[in-house]
C-alpha cells in the first residue's frame, strides 16, 4: 500500500470509529427542519449531507480543511521559484486531512505522473465525435472511453468485500485524477490547435503539465493553472457537480462514472458554464458597443438590457454566498500582479463596481456579488487563451480533485445509497387539507 493510501486509511478508520459513537449518542438529535418552499424550490439551505473536504460559509466563503484561500496560498507547498500553492498539495489536505510537507507533494506529483497513460482508443473515442462538438461533450465522453479501466468496477465484478470498497475506489480516484490534463489538452489542441499535440513533460507538476500540453509556456500561466486547479477544486457537497458525483457514487456506480455524471452537472449554464458565459457576455457586449473598454456607465446600460431580455447576468449571484466569493478576489490579487493594465480584466473590475448595486436593487436576488466565474476567463484570455467554450474544462479538471477525495471517503466511511422521499403536489394538498398523513 502507498503512504498517502496508508495515512488515508488510518484517518478514515480513526473518523469511522468516531463517527458512529457520536451516532450512537446523537443519532436522533435533528440538524433542521424542511419547509414546503425548500422543497420546491431547489433545496435551499436544507442539511442533508456530510462531506468533509470543506465547508462553505455564506459570509467568508469556502474553507478546505478549515483553511481559507490566503492561508492556502501561505502554507501549501509552491513549485520551485513559484507564488501559487500546487493543487497536489490541496488534494492531499482533503485527503488526509492534514497539511501536507514538500515530500508529500512532490511524491503525489510523480505517483499522478506515473499513472497519467492514457490509452489510444480513449483519443480516438474523443476522434470519432465532430470538431464543432462542445468540449465538455468531448471531455465527458473521454472520461467514459476511460471507465474500462475502473479497478472498482473490475473488484465489484469479482465479488468484493464491502469493507474494501473504498481501496479500489482511492485507486480509480488516483488514476482518473492522473490522467485527466492529458485528456483535456488533447481536447484543447485537437479542437483549436490544429489537431497538433504536444507530448506531457515528465518532469512537471499537474496542472504546470496541463498548461504545457495545451501549448503555453509562460510560467507565470503555469503559476495561473496551479492557483486556477486548487480554488476550483471544492465548494462543499450540495453543488450540483459535488452532489451528483457523490448520489452516482451512492449506488456503487464507479468513480468514472460518477465524475463523468457530476461533470455533466458542471456543463450547465448556471453551475461551471458560467466561465464561458461571462467572456461570450463581455465579447458580445464589446461588439455591441464597438471598443474594448466600455465605461461603467456603458456596463451599467448593457446589464440593464441583459436583465430586461429575461436573462441572467453570468458570474454573479450564489445559492449560499451573500458576499464577494473569495475564489473571485484570489484571481483579482493575482490579476493585479501579473496584468494590472490588462484592459479586459480592468473591464472585470469595472463589472464588479457596476453590477451589485444594480441586482441589489431589483430586490429579488438574494447575492448580488461576483461569484468565481466571474473573474476566470478575463486571465485566460490575457495568455492567449481565447477559446471560452474550453473553459469549464479546466473547471472540470480542477472539480476532480474535491469530488474525487469526497468519494474516497464516502466509500471509507461506508455512507449507503442516497434516497431522500419525495412527494406529489396532490399529496402535499390532501396533507395540507387534513386528508393524510406526514409522509414516512
Ligand atoms: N442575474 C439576474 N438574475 C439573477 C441573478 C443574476 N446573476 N442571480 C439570481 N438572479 C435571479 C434568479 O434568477 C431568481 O429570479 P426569479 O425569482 O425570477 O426566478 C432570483 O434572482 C432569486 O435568485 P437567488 O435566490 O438569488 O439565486 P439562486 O440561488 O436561485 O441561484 C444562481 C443562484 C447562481 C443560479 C444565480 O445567482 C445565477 O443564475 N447566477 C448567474 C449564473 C452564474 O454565475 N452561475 C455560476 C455560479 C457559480 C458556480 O456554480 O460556478
Amino acid at each position: 500500500m502507498g503512504i498517502i493510501k496508508e495515512r488515508f486509511k488510518a484517518k478514515a478508520d480513526a473518523s469511522n470509529a468516531e463517527i458512529k459513537e457520536l451516532l450512537k449518542e446523537h443519532g436522533n438529535k435533528k440538524i433542521g427542519e424542511v419547509t414546503l418552499s425548500q422543497a420546491y424550490q431547489g433545496m435551499r439551505g436544507i442539511t442533508g449531507l456530510v462531506t468533509e473536504t470543506s465547508l462553505l460559509d455564506a459570509q467568508e466563503g469556502i474553507r478546505f480543511r478549515g483553511y481559507s484561500i490566503p492561508e492556502l496560498q501561505d502554507k501549501l507547498p509552491k513549485a520551485p521559484g513559484g507564488g501559487e500553492p500546487l493543487p497536489e498539495g490541496l488534494f492531499y489536505l482533503m485527503l488526509v486531512g492534514e497539511l501536507p510537507n514538500e515530500e508529500d507533494v512532490n511524491h503525489l506529483t510523480s505517483v499522478w505522473q506515473r499513472r497519467s497513460h492514457v490509452p489510444n482508443y480513449v483519443f480516438a473515442t474523443i476522434d470519432a465525435l465532430p470538431v464543432s462538438t462542445h468540449p465538455m461533450t468531448m471531455f465527458v465522453t473521454g472520461v467514459m472511453a476511460l471507465q474500462t479501466e475502473s479497478n472498482f468496477a473490475k473488484e465489484y465484478a469479482k465479488g468484493i468485500n464491502k469493507k474494501d470498497y473504498w481501496n479500489s475506489v482511492y485507486d480509480d480516484a488516483m488514476d482518473l485524477i492522473a490522467r485527466l490534463p492529458r485528456i483535456a489538452a488533447y481536447i484543447y489542441r485537437r479542437k483549436y490547435k490544429n489537431n497538433e499535440h504536444i507530448q506531457p513533460n515528465g518532469l512537471l507538476d499537474w496542472a504546470g503539465n496541463l498548461a504545457h500540453m495545451m501549448g503555453y509556456e509562460d510560467e507565470s500561466f503555469k503559476e495561473l493553472m496551479r492557483l486556477y486547479m486548487t480554488i476550483h477544486a471544492d465548494h462543499e457537497g450540495g453543488n450540483v457537480s459535488a452532489h451528483t458525483t457523490h448520489l452516482v457514487g451512492s449506488a456503487l456506480s464507479d468513480p468514472f462514472l460518477s465524475y463523468a455524471a457530476g461533470m455533466n452537472g458542471l456543463a450547465g449554464p448556471l453551475h461551471g458554464l458560467a466561465n464561458q458565459e461571462v467572456i461570450k457576455w463581455i465579447f458580445e457586449m464589446q461588439q455591441e458597443l464597438g471598443t474594448d473598454a466600455p465605461t461603467k456607465e456603458q456596463i451599467a446600460d448593457y446589464v440593464q438590457k441583459t436583465l430586461s431580455s429575461g436573462k441572467v447576468v453570468p458570474g454573479y449571484g450564489h445559492a449560499v454566498l451573500r458576499k464577494t466569493d473569495p475564489r473571485f478576489t484570489a484571481q483579482m490579487e493575482f490579476g493585479k500582479k501579473h496584468m494590472p493594465d490588462d484592459k479586459l480584466v480592468n473591464t472585470v473590475w469595472n463589472i464588479y463596481e457596476t453590477v451589485p448595486p444594480i441586482l441589489q436593487s431589483l430586490g429579488k436576488i438574494k447575492n448580488p456579488w461576483p461569484n468565481v466565474d466571474a473573474h476566470s476567463g478575463a486571465l485566460l484570455v490575457h495568455y492567449g487563451m481565447v477559446e471560452y467554450e474550453f473553459y469549464t474544462v479546466l473547471f472540470a479538471v480542477s472539480r476532480a480533485l474535491g469530488v474525487l477525495a469526497s468519494l474516497c471517503w464516502d466509500r471509507a466511511l461506508g455512507f449507503p445509497l442516497e434516497r431522500p422521499k419525495s412527494v406529489t403536489t396532490e399529496s402535499v394538498k390532501q396533507w395540507l387539507e387534513g386528508k393524510a398523513e406526514i409522509w414516512e
